[in-house]
């Protein structure tokens, strides 16, 4: 259920939509890009990234992960999560070319994306910040999507506050995720069953 608070902001300028969350905002560029170079784009992606399937450990059990990833960065700029510890791979051609138009599009500077690849609807990502100590105090992440439609979920970090967003992102779009959408909520990509068809996300983060 959508609380009233978390409407939609009106469409700013052409394609850009902001989306409020409390204190927070996530910016919308709708179509950063076209159908078909979006559509180019995850299948030379889940051709040509190094692409791991990784596992962490959850209530006792060694499990994998249900997707597959794959950390870019800068030389030296490793990524630690649920116990994970991600050395980068390096910067393909197209990964920085999606990195290039990623900072035209939201004016900011990233060096490292986490990219992670949903064979298909029962892929998925559980509720989590983004909010590692090398992110540093204010993490904005870039993310954009190749693929299929999938819904993003936020819900406070706050137990007792029962706001929610549901977005869903759509093929080349990107979201800017201000800071305090990592330091106060949670986001998740849940299991859709019926989904057949993959997507390709990168969230650009700038590691410290
Ligand atoms: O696939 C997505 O849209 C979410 C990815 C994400 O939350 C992350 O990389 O931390």
């Amino acid at each position: 259920m959508q609380n009233d608070l978390f409407q939609s902001a009106p469409t700013y300028p052409e394609g850009v939509k902001v989306h409020k969350l409390g204190d927070a905002e996530i910016v919308e560029y709708k179509s950063a890009f076209n159908e078909s170079e979006a559509l180019e784009l995850l299948h030379s992606l889940s051709d040509e990234v190094p692409w791991q399937q990784d596992s962490i450990w959850i209530a006792g059990k060694h499990r994998q992960i249900p997707r597959l990833q794959c950390w870019m960065a800068d030389p030296g700029k490793v990524y630690r999560y649920s116990g994970l510890k991600l050395r980068p791979a390096k910067w393909s051609e197209k990964v920085l070319k999606i990195r290039l138009r990623m900072e035209s599009v939201t004016k900011q500077s990233f060096n490292s994306v986490l990219l992670n690849y949903y064979r298909d609807g029962m892929d998925s990502m559980a509720w989590h910040a983004d909010d590692e100590k090398e992110l540093g105090e204010n993490p904005i992440i870039g993310a954009v999507s190749f693929g299929a439609d999938r819904y993003l979920q936020f819900k406070a970090k706050v137990a007792s506050d029962k706001r929610r967003l549901k977005l869903k992102q759509h093929n080349g779009s990107i979201f800017l995720m201000s800071h305090t959408v990592q330091n106060n909520w949670l986001h998740q990509i849940p299991k859709e069953k019926k989904l057949t068809l993959p997507r390709i996300n990168l969230t650009f983060r700038h590691v410290y």
